[in-house]
């Protein structure tokens, strides 16, 4: 649909409403209520190789405590100056050097960590700590006081990814600073691995909070999990063997707003073309492979980290088998009923 022509009587009446902080739907309508998702985002790979030297000259300027959080963000190239990964999201590359920490704060943004680079540094969340090593996923749930630091002797990078841009669009950011640097902990170090994450819960055990209350996902046990799933060949076309990390109170996602996912992909696996409407962050842990994004080849390997726009038709190849963590909005979607995927590249099928 055009827009109606625009005659010298409409454009004076357009100026007159101007005026008065008011302007005609009829000639944004189709801006406005597109047809498809229509978003800045661009398709963009971080390589591991070019950022890692950056991040760890930024250990010599700066440190973890005077920046509070020493991060670097990976700001999409569609999105400059907006702290954007995606549309919704925000991502960057978090150093802690040994013997620094992370100071205690917290925010009603939720927060992930997947650790790409070191291992044996901490992270406290609402009085208790976990170690983290690479691979492993760790939540900050929405308004929990948390604060990392680095007891190992080695550096170690995280990837932070953050729903800060849904909720600053949402007006409802808030942040508090704890009094002293490190909050206290009142729970030993896998006390909530120790009750939650056994496919059991103690008797009488109610959570009334939208998140998860495991905070690590260890790499070891998802890395098991598909091998385990891999013997019965169960290779999902577009998706290899594709795992979400869940709640497991009620099944839904470990986070109300982000969601996170680990996939494998045997050697030599092309996936068939999809597409879904939360725009995607990959990183992958093991193998290379390439991820073809609306036409374009993107090559990857351990610890990169690439993007996938919403709604843009994209399907991944790999060289060797390869294990790929993600995240998206898609938790936050489902739940306002937003969400939609299309599988395959017939453009006749119903997307669902
Ligand atoms: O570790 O709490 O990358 O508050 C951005 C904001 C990390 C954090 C970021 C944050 C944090």
């Amino acid at each position: 649909m055009n827009a109606p022509k625009v005659t010298p009587e409409r454009q004076d009446y357009y100026n007159k409403i101007d005026q008065k902080s008011m302007t005609p739907l009829w000639e944004v309508l189709a801006n406005l209520v597109t047809k498809e998702p229509v978003s800045p985002c661009q398709p963009h790979i971080w390589k591991w190789d070019d950022v890692y030297p950056n991040v760890m000259e930024a250990g010599s300027l700066i440190t973890a405590q005077e920046a509070e959080r020493r991060v670097l963000i990976l700001e999409n190239p569609g999105m400059r100056g907006d702290s954007r990964i995606t549309h919704s999201l925000y991502a960057g590359l978090q150093l802690i050097l040994p013997g620094e920490i992370a100071v205690a704060h917290r925010h009603t943004a939720s927060a992930l960590r997947f650790i790409l680079h070191g291992g044996g540094a901490y992270t406290a969340v609402d009085g208790e700590k976990t170690i983290m090593e690479q691979g492993d996923f760790v939540v900050t749930p929405p308004w929990t006081w948390h604060d990392h630091g680095n007891d190992s002797d080695e550096p170690m990078i995280w990837m932070d990814g953050l729903d800060v841009p849904l909720v600053n669009t949402m007006d409802t950011s808030f942040v508090e600073f704890w009094d002293e640097d490190s909050q206290p902990l009142d729970r030993p170090v896998n006390y909530s691995p120790d009750h939650y994450s056994h496919n059991m819960l103690p008797v009488g055990y109610e959570n009334s909070k939208p998140y998860s209350p495991i905070f690590n996902y260890p790499y070891a046990r998802t890395r098991e999990t598909l091998e385990g799933m891999r013997k019965y060949e169960d290779w999902d076309a577009c998706h290899g063997l594709k795992v979400q990390y869940i709640n497991p109170v009620n099944g839904d996602f470990a986070m109300p707003t982000i969601s996170t996912f680990m996939q494998l992909l045997p050697k030599d696996f092309t996936t068939t073309p999809y597409r879904s409407t939360d725009g995607m962050v990959y990183s992958p842990v093991e193998g290379t492979g390439r991820t073809i994004i609306g036409g374009k080849a993107y090559e990857w390997g351990p610890k990169d980290v690439f993007v996938v726009p919403s709604w843009v038709p994209h399907h991944h190849e790999a060289s060797e088998d390869a294990v790929l963590f993600s995240f998206s909005d898609r938790s936050a979607q489902t739940k306002l009923g937003l969400w939609r995927e299309q599988r395959g590249n017939d453009p006749k099928s119903e997307p669902h």
